[in-house]
């Protein structure tokens, strides 16, 4: 069985989101999704619009994803790989090279991003609404 792992924050759900899940599941079986906790976001300097528990059950729920578990810290990876039999690491190439040391347990692949759409557009698109 070909493992793939990817890592995110996932917060309202998009389709750049699904097509990097799709894409990430193409490689292999078994995709594992490693979602941020509220912890980590807060040191990622990132707030998330819904708790970890609900972007936990949203990715459970989509079809390309096995399982997911918790990502509480950047360093975490190579534990990661190991302990889940990873084969596959996968992210938007917004971290292009960022993740290169896994290259040492697993594949690497860096997907394009999904172009004209984010959290962060979404958010600002309906402040807009709301605002005018
Ligand atoms: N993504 C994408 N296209 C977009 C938006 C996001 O391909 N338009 C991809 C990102 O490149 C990332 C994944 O979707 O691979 C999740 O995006 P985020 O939730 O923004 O993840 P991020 O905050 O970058 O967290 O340790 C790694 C970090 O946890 C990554």
């Amino acid at each position: 069985m070909k493992k793939i792992i990817t890592y995110g924050t996932f917060d309202l759900l998009h389709t750049g989101h699904i097509n990097i899940l799709r894409r990430a599941k193409e490689y292999g079986d078994y995709l594992v999704v490693a979602v941020s906790t509220d912890e980590f976001n807060a040191i990622k300097g990132k707030e998330a619009y819904y708790s970890y528990e609900q972007r936990k059950a949203i990715l459970e729920a989509i079809r390309y994803v096995d399982e997911v578990i918790p990502e509480q810290n950047w360093d975490q990876k190579v534990d990661d790989v190991k302990k889940h039999n990873i084969d596959v690491f996968v992210m938007g190439d917004d971290w292009e090279g960022k993740f290169d040391y896994l290259k040492k347990y697993c594949d690497v692949i860096y997907f394009p991003r999904t172009v004209g759409i984010s959290t962060t557009k979404i958010k600002d698109d309906l402040n807009k609404t709301k605002h005018g």
